[in-house]
């Protein structure tokens, strides 16, 4: 018998699944629209994924595997369906996969399916998240993510230590997985490694984040490009910094690309996200970049500033002032939708045009990189529009 508990929270959670988003009104910077809901929540996991339905075995009817955030999702657009893999925290701390689905894309996400598994094939991997999504000109669809495992090389009383490497798996349906060699890079540990969708010279071309330690990311100088020739077995000879961390930016501490790139007619437009420090620890904000199409390694516009930051309520969860993408998706209209999580917590949407993309990111000032240099270029900002307003 299944216990009459699970019809009530069942009916109360179908009203979740099925609210209708709104644009949050009160907001307005004319490059993307925020919405009044995150698009996914731990309250949208399916309560059979939780519970123990049975009464025999669940008198209580306690939740047996709770789930503690959902967030940084892979995102992919297929046949007018909107797909997120999303990353699935337990109240184990385990992150796994799990596909969310929509018509709208930016409302009544619905988990499906169960989580996502494939041949195990790396025994120490013991923890898997950030899977970036990848429609590749081979037919394939591609998913890297992080790999994370202990580290093997430090004394056995340091239990935190931690390795991160780039796990790879493809697939042609959603449903079958097919796990890969992790991907081979010269940096002792990646994350945030991204496939681009199309051949460069014939070979596979990643975007990678070499770092010297898990979260350190040490001499590791920013946002690299390397080219491998056989996905099946990946290695990367050599990556090459492309946008590297700078002092005084955004993106001082570190850096990272986020989804793959989104081809336009101007360029590579890239969502990477940037960290800095702060006296209340880090913060990682949003911004866009722009690389050459026909040079994927020559970076050609670099607007100022972040994109997208940690917005009122978004600010605090759990791991506060946090804005991370790994999934962005254009549908036949050149809409884009933009699926960022906050503070490790839950799952929203930010919705713009590719029109909108390249004007912000072609025609947004550069940072000057001094306070005076930038307080000359808001000067002249005023100065132009006073002319205007006179
Ligand atoms: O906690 C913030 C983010 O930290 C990591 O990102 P990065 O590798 O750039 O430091 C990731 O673990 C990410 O999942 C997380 O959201």
């Amino acid at each position: 018998m299944i216990h009459k508990a699970y019809f009530t929270l069942r009916e109360r959670q179908e009203e979740l699944l099925q609210r209708r988003n709104k644009q949050d009104q009160q907001f307005y910077n004319g490059v993307y629209d925020r919405y009044l809901y995150p698009v996914l929540t731990r309250h949208h996991v399916p309560i059979h994924w939780r519970f123990d339905l049975n009464e025999q075995t669940n008198p209580f009817f306690m939740e047996r595997l709770g789930v503690n955030a959902t967030f940084n999702p892979g995102a992919i657009y297929l046949d007018g369906k909107y797909y997120l893999v999303v990353r699935l925290e337990g109240l184990d701390r385990k992150s796994i996969f799990a596909i969310a689905e929509s018509h709208t894309g930016i409302d009544q996400f619905r988990f499906v399916g169960t989580p996502l598994t494939w041949d195990d094939t790396d025994q120490n991997e013991t923890n898997c998240y950030d899977m970036r999504l990848v429609k590749h000109e081979d037919g394939y669809i591609y998913g890297i993510y992080c790999s994370e495992s202990k580290d093997p090389s430090v004394p056995e009383s340091d239990t935190s230590s931690a390795i991160a490497q780039a796990g790879l798996v493809r697939t042609k349906d959603m449903k079958i997985w097919e796990r890969l060699p992790n991907i081979t890079t010269p940096s002792p540990q990646q994350r945030n490694v991204v496939l681009h969708p199309e051949f460069i010279n014939g070979k596979y071309a990643f975007y990678t984040r070499p770092q010297d330690g898990f979260i350190s990311t040490g001499t590791g100088g920013g946002i690299a490009f390397g080219l491998c020739d056989n996905i099946e077995s990946a290695v990367i000879q050599e990556e090459k910094v492309i946008h590297e961390r700078r002092y005084h930016t955004i993106y001082e501490v570190k850096n990272g690309q986020g989804p793959a790139p989104i081809k336009t007619e101007k360029g590579w437009i890239h969502i990477a996200h940037g960290v800095r420090n702060t006296a209340a620890g880090l913060r990682y904000v949003l911004y866009t970049l722009a690389t050459s199409l026909e040079d994927p390694t020559k970076v050609i516009a670099r607007p100022g500033g972040h994109f997208i930051a940690p917005y009122d309520d978004e600010r605090v969860g759990d791991v506060s002032n946090v804005i991370f993408c790994n999934g962005a998706v254009v549908n036949e209209k050149n809409q884009v939708y933009i699926y960022y999580a906050s503070s490790d917590t839950r799952i929203h949407v930010a919705t713009t045009t590719i029109a909108k993309l390249i004007d912000y990111t072609f025609k947004t000032p550069e940072d000057g990189f001094r306070s005076l240099d930038n307080a000359a270029q808001r000067k002249r900002l005023i100065e132009q529009n006073e002319q205007l307003l006179k």
